[in-house]
């Protein structure tokens, strides 16, 4: 197995996100990344190393991201402070929004100024940019192509081992710490690579809502969500049962949300349909986000599994006996994240 990490994650560390009416300290820190590294010098169950620098990263991006949500992200922190120099000192978060054309706001004639540029791309107030947010996710987007090409290369499995997280953000969005969805740069990047069926497995504990956003009117890639209801969980605006897909896509996604308190056992239950949904899909290859926010002892989400299920988790995924790549998405129980995170690799071992 093949375990990219990016080297520029820690340049992304946010102090702060907007909860409730006030700033609280960021759970999506660099301290993740660290305790699933240290873990993995304990248990060595891959060979870590860095994307290769001659692949092309912005092509790929590219290929699942607007042009212009790019160019926004790629010079956003130059002008955030540009608005007004003492912003060096702060994060940039948004704070106004257009909120859907159907509101009667307009979206045709885009403003000028950041703060308002920023609510353009942002769907929450929970995700913070700073001078290094760009440098961290285009890495991570390294990563998870060169998780696509190394299995492409014929290994089985591959891990984009990155932060920020990526399954949040959508073709022309960013929202719940991510920026560059890092798992459909991995799925399109296969599919460009010739693999005709990919298939995508979503376990973190919110709902892959930019995932799902990417593929859903394709019926090339499946994507498939397990999470927190969003009736009562983030992301809230996405992630129901109801929806199965449109146009070409109709009957390419399926989403199971769960509620709030569920433990192993119905996750697990839940699992087996999940799998075998993407067992009918006949896919040649599956990308795995793998948040481990389902954990107990997380602070902000809902799930009861404990450190040993991961093993499980890991020996099921491997059961689908696919080529596949997995991203590192959520996880806030940051203490416990390495051990979780390697137990997922070692049970996909076997
Ligand atoms: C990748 C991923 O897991 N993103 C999750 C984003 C969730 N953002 C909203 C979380 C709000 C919870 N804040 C709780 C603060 C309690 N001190
Ligand atoms: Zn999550």
């Amino acid at each position: 197995m093949k375990i990219f990490h990016n080297t520029h994650h820690a340049q992304h560390a946010g102090r702060q996100e907007m909860f409730r009416g006030r700033l609280v300290d960021c759970h999506e820190v660099p301290d993740r990344l660290r305790y699933v590294l240290d873990e993995l010098q304990r248990r060595p169950v891959g060979q870590l190393q860095t994307p290769d620098a001659a692949l092309n990263v912005d092509a790929a991006m590219a290929r699942v991201h607007a042009p212009d949500y790019l160019a926004f992200l790629a010079h956003a922190w130059d002008d955030w402070v540009a608005l007004d120099p003492s912003n060096a000192e702060r994060d940039a978060l948004p704070s106004v929004w257009p909120l859907a054309s159907k509101h009667g706001f307009r979206t045709d004639a885009p403003p000028l100024n950041f703060a308002a540029r920023l609510g353009q791309y942002a769907f929450d107030s929970g995700t913070p940019l700073m001078a290094g947010s760009w440098a961290a996710a285009r890495g991570g987007a390294a990563c998870a192509l060169a998780a696509a090409q190394a299995v492409l290369d014929g290994e089985r499995f591959a891990m984009a081992l990155t932060r920020p997280p990526g399954h949040h953000a959508g073709p022309n969005y960013m929202g719940g710490y991510c920026f560059i969805n890092n798992a459909a740069v991995a799925a399109q990047a296969l599919r460009d690579g010739g693999v005709q069926r990919v298939a995508v497995l979503d376990v973190d504990y919110h709902h892959g809502n930019g995932t799902q956003t990417c593929f859903y009117e394709r019926s090339d890639v499946l994507t498939v969500s397990i999470h927190g209801d969003p009736r009562t969980e983030y992301p809230f605006f996405l992630g129901h049962s109801d929806e199965r897909g449109h146009g070409a896509g109709e009957g390419f996604n399926l989403n199971l949300p769960l509620p709030r308190g569920t433990g192993f056992d119905v996750w697990w239950a839940t699992l087996q349909t999940a799998m075998q949904s993407v067992s009918d899909f006949a896919p040649q290859a599956l990308v795995v986000p793998l948040g481990l926010d389902t954990f107990e002892g997380d602070p902000i989400s809902g799930f009861k599994l404990r450190s040993a299920d991961y093993l499980q988790l890991g020996r099921a995924i491997a059961q689908l006996g696919l080529p596949t790549v997995l991203t590192f998405e959520g996880g806030y129980a940051v203490a416990e994240v390495g051990i979780n995170t390697v137990n997922v690799l070692e049970g996909l071992r076997g």
